[in-house]
Formats: structure tokens, sequence, C-alpha cells
């Protein structure tokens, strides 16, 4: 996976047709072939234009908005966040019912939800909670399990959050299959998550609360 620029489209991990019949494959090149491949040119020609920036990693871009220079913020958090969150969607989804939860993740989703169908309860409300186009995301914050919403390309990197699993509701995600039933998409999505990336994004989300890897950046967006 290419992190820094010039970024290039990468395959999906799996087939086009590897989340049926939950996820259609028309949809899926449609998104990744296309939506992803704008949003990669998209940043691309924004880096080209800027090379000020051109050395920052795509999570680093994210990360720390404020330290941007201010003309900047809002077409990083586009471009950027347009192929951070497709990648992460991307890569958190398998074949269906291919893995389980890890027991450690579990066990915390237990202790913040009451329970999986309480996990999923909540997931479910917030990600049908979007309004217009976003994301709703299981996060680790300040060490908990949080779930969230994201509005258009917005992430919660911008929040000092690390992001676990997220779900994208922008109706070009759904529409060709599920028309305008975003609660029968979020239903079929559950079958295809891939529990097993998000235990590995969650053991690495703790590693990195004990030592503190978060990377400051100056008032250039160089890092310190
Ligand atoms: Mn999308």
């Amino acid at each position: 996976m290419n992190h820094s620029y010039p970024f290039v489209n990468t395959p999906l991990p799996y087939s086009y047709d590897a989340l049926m019949p939950y996820i259609d494959e028309l949809t899926m090149h449609l998104h990744h072939d296309r939506h992803l491949q704008a949003y990669i040119d998209n940043l691309n020609a924004l880096l080209k234009a800027n090379p000020c920036i051109q050395y920052l990693s795509l999570e680093e871009l994210l990360s720390n908005p404020c330290r941007l220079p201010v003309q900047l913020r809002v077409p990083v958090r586009n471009q950027a966040g347009g192929v951070y969150n497709h990648r992460f969607f991307f890569d958190g989804m398998e074949k269906p019912e291919h893995s389980s939860v890890d027991e450690c993740l579990m066990g915390a989703i237990n202790r913040q939800f009451g329970d999986f169908h309480g996990f999923q309860t909540r997931f479910r409300e917030a990600a049908l909670s979007v309004f217009g186009s976003g994301y709703a995301w299981l996060v680790l914050d300040c060490g908990r399990l949080r779930i969230t919403v994201t509005s258009n390309q917005d992430t919660p990197l911008a929040y000092g959050q690390h992001p676990l699993l997220n779900l994208d509701v922008w109706e070009h995600a759904y529409y060709l299959k599920h028309y305008n039933l975003r609660a029968a998409y979020v239903e079929d999505w559950f079958r295809v998550v891939n529990w097993r990336r998000v235990s590995r994004r969650f053991h690495v989300g703790l590693r990195c609360l004990n030592t503190s890897c978060q990377t400051p950046f100056d008032a250039m967006g160089h890092m310190i």
C-alpha cells in the first residue's frame, strides 16, 4: 500500500464479486475503479501543485489539519480523506462471514456496548443518522471504544481518534443494489466485515496508546 505522493490505486484485496450477494460486483467496480480513483487523481493534482506537503503520508495529511496552510485544509480533508476513507472501508471487508471477532476486542465491545448485539444496534443507529453523505465509525478514543460519524470525507484522524472500522454511507456505496434503503445495506454490510482486520487495528491502536505514537507537526505541516 503506498502511503505518500504520488498515490496509486492498488487492487482490492479480494475479487470484485467476493462480497456477493451482499454487495454487488458492479458497485465494487464503480466504487473502487472510479470513485476512489477520482480521489487519488485529485489528491495527486493537489499535492503536485503544493510541493511543501508532498512528503507527508496520507495519515499525516489528515491527522493534524490545523498545522496545514489554511487554504489547503479543506481540499486536503476532502481529497486525502476520500482516499483514506475508501481504502480503509475496502480493507475492512472480506468474503461473507469469513472471520469472527477476536477475544480481546470482543471483551472491549462487551464492556462498552453490553454485548455484540448492543454494538450492532448502536452502529446501525449511527449509520442511519448520517444526514447526506458520510461514514459511521468504530474508533478507539482515549483508549475506549466509541461509535462516531463523520460528514463527507472527514476522518476521525482529525480528532485524534484511532479508526477501527468504517462504513461508507454515501449513496454511491449502495444505490445500485439497495436503492434508497440504507438500512438494508447496513444489514448486508455486517455480513462482510473483516473482523480479523478490525482486531489487528484494535491491537495496533492499543500499542500506539502505550507508546504515544502520535506525530505532531510544525506550522508548515512538517513533522517535529
Ligand atoms: Mn464511497
